[in-house]
């Protein structure tokens, strides 16, 4: 039994009642009859008649009285999405169902608090709002039994679980309604609940946990957001007593199959698995000598009946590499395992890739397998917790880095979001239950942007953060609501280039305190089995990945790509080093040598850090009124340990390069 006192002093984040409180004031009517209908109306308050209503939430073929609105006659709404209609009598948001209903009600809360931002009006007419991804999912890395390495949620920086405590499904689980309500503001539609790293406790939410689920799964579905679970490949071993997981064993299928429909009598709308196999010791189909088609398609088997999908993950290579090997390349692995099996796995099979080719640094290019595979439905993997880019200790808006690679023209022409649009965009949450729900309180803004990029990954990053800002600090007078925009922009806007410059260089990547991956250690990965070397010797530094004497993986981007990156004068300064191996005197297109490129980011990424104190000191007087005083307090914290590490990133690189190059740092700035 696990009490949630926390509860009444969580952050509302994105949602605070003044947020809602311009809608709130006018007369509305809610005409949902699905699961949804209860928190639109929470929202909204009682309902009056629909002719006496100047707000109207209402769903596509839902409960009736949208015809007498004479508003749905020919509007064409798109599926999961919403149409808007402004009269000047009344707003009417039309839902493709109930779930987009209450998402186009969030929209216009949205819409109001920016237009409060921006001092403009709404005008009347009709928009229509469609997600460009059917999937929108989120993967929380929450363990049920607090693993003895790995904590409770793995690379969780926000305290515990909201799902889980003492190894049980909490409760009470007001936290995770609380949740599933900022979720929808934001778009997300589906949230996995468990690691993918599946240990044995986890492993059974399959089976015995499954009433457990189903509390969970009614949660989430008040909100419009389908539940998935991450389970083991060798689940029929582990659970069902079976001697093998052999996707090739008849006995195995059927267990699997036994094992869902228990799964969809618990949670009819189950929205299926997510899978980590023969990945970092989990199971998976290479131990009888299948591929990951066979394996994918042994699940998806089991779900196709009744709907669901499964999301299996790319993330698959040989993290016991021998560091003196240079030919084996870890970038290559996904797309070596993947790319050749295009055109096997099952319609309801989703491929589930990070967005890099190694593992969520702070700057990688965007993985080929995103184009390799025309006939695979493919999803795109963001971390939004952050592991290896501060890990809400340090701010570090996210959402240019998402912007980058959802955009980016990966097949030549076609941006990665719409080659991922059969299969979604997947996010790995930050939250936990913590009071601020992301430990940083404005590590708030990553989560939000992941929904709303996955919604449309056409809206700037800079637009999104208005649109947080506009909802976190609604209500504020407007001369104070100006001053928190224009400062947290200083703060917010740069801040992933900045971490990038007083981090690993170039893309070279890692370069982190092993095991936590929290703070600078420049060599502390370099001779491990990890496969994420940077090379650094006397001369030079870097990776060589070309086809001509690296290891090839350049080879595996189409054009323009493939010579872009292959040839040290077109490949970009910001993935250099990770493409290729080059003296500390190369010089980049920038003008500078990559030595002094090193000595001079740094520094200037934690002097720039100034700049982004003050800004957040500018709003002093407004702590206790606008800025709440616990989050003015957990912000300071948090900037101070950022300086505090951030110095130590500084001082590390560059002295690092200093010792192993000899190469003087031409400003003169102190090295150790
Ligand atoms: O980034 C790495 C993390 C692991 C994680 C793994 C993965 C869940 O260090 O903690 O495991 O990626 O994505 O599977």
């Amino acid at each position: 039994m696990t009490t949630d006192t926390a509860v009444a002093t969580v952050h509302p984040a994105w949602l605070p009642d003044a947020a809602l409180a311009p809608l709130r004031a006018l007369p509305s009517a809610v005409l949902l009859s699905g699961p949804c209908a209860a928190a639109a109306r929470a929202d909204l308050g009682p309902d009056v008649p629909v002719a006496d209503a100047d707000l109207v939430v209402a769903a596509a073929g839902g409960a009736g009285g949208v015809a007498d609105l004479g508003v749905d006659g020919g509007l064409d709404i798109p599926a999961g999405g919403h149409v808007l209609v402004r009269t000047p009598d009344r707003t009417v948001v039309l839902g493709a169902d109930d779930a987009s209903a209450l998402r186009g009600l969030y929209a216009l809360a949205r819409e109001t608090a920016v237009a409060a931002l921006t001092g403009s009006t709404p005008a009347p007419g009709v928009t229509t709002h469609a997600p460009e991804q059917p999937l929108r999912m989120l993967d929380h890395w929450d363990n049920v039994a607090v693993h003895p390495v790995m904590g409770q949620v793995e690379r969780g920086y926000s305290g515990g679980s909201i799902f889980y405590a003492d190894g049980e499904v909490r409760t009470d689980l007001t936290r995770v309604a609380a949740y599933a309500r900022l979720l929808a503001a934001t778009g997300v539609e589906a949230v996995a609940i468990n690691n993918v790293n599946v240990h044995a406790r986890e492993a059974r939410l399959l089976t015995d946990g499954l009433p457990d689920v189903a509390r969970i799964a009614d949660v989430l579905r008040g909100y419009g957001i389908r539940t998935f679970l991450s389970v083991s490949f060798a689940s029929p071993r582990l659970l069902g007593g079976l001697p093998t997981a052999d996707p090739a064993d008849p006995d195995v299928a059927a267990w699997w199959a036994a094992a869902v429909d228990r799964v969809y009598a618990a949670v009819p709308d189950f929205g299926g698995f997510v899978v980590k196999a023969d990945s970092e010791g989990q199971p998976g189909p290479f131990a009888y000598g299948r591929s990951h088609a066979d394996g994918a398609n042994l699940l998806a088997g089991a779900l196709r009946p009744h709907g669901g999908t499964v999301l299996w993950r790319a993330f698959v290579y040989d993290h016991r590499q021998d560091w003196r090997d240079r030919r084996t390349d870890r970038a290559r692995a996904a797309h070596d395992h993947f790319a050749p099996l295009d055109g096997e796995f099952a319609e309801n099979v989703v491929l589930q890739v990070k967005h890099g080719p190694m593992d969520f640094q702070v700057r990688e290019p965007v993985s080929p397998v995103l184009a390799a595979m025309p006939r695979t439905r493919v999803a795109v993997e963001v971390q939004i917790t952050q592991e290896y880019t501060g890990q809400q200790r340090h701010l570090c808006y996210l959402a240019p880095s998402w912007s980058s690679v959802l955009r980016f023209p990966l097949d030549g022409t076609r941006p990665v979001a719409s080659l991922v649009a059969r299969g979604g965009v997947v996010g790995v949450s930050s939250v936990g239950d913590d009071p601020f729900w992301t430990g940083h309180p404005l590590a708030q803004a990553n989560l939000y942007a992941f929904g709303r990029l996955a919604w449309d990954s056409t809206l700037s990053p800079a637009d999104v953060l208005d649109e947080w800002i506009a909802l976190t600090f609604a209500g504020a007078p407007s001369a104070a609501l100006a001053r928190v925009r224009a400062a947290l922009h200083t703060m917010m806007d740069g801040s992933w280039a900045r971490y990038e410059g007083y981090t690993a260089p170039l893309g070279v990547g890692f370069m982190v305190t092993p095991g936590t991956h929290g703070g600078p250690s420049v060599d502390g990965y370099e001779y491990s089995p990890w496969g994420t070397y940077h090379f650094a010797d006397r001369d030079g530094i870097g990776v060589d990945r070309t086809v001509a004497t690296g290891t090839g993986y350049a080879g595996q981007y189409p054009e323009p790509w493939a010579s872009v990156y292959e040839d040290v004068a077109t490949c970009p300064d910001e993935l250099l080093l990770f493409f290729h191996h080059v003296p500390y005197g190369h010089v980049l297109a920038s003008g500078t040598t990559v030595v002094q490129h090193i000595y001079d980011s740094r520094a200037d990424a934690v002097a720039a850090l100034d700049g982004v104190e003050a800004a957040w000191e500018s709003l002093a007087d407004l702590v206790g009124t606008v800025v709440p005083a616990d989050l003015d307090t957990r912000v300071r914290e948090r900037l101070a340990e950022q300086r505090r590490s951030a110095v130590e990133w500084r001082d590390q690189v560059r002295t690092y390069f200093w010792r192993k190059s000899g190469v003087v740092d031409a400003s003169g700035r102190e090295v150790f």
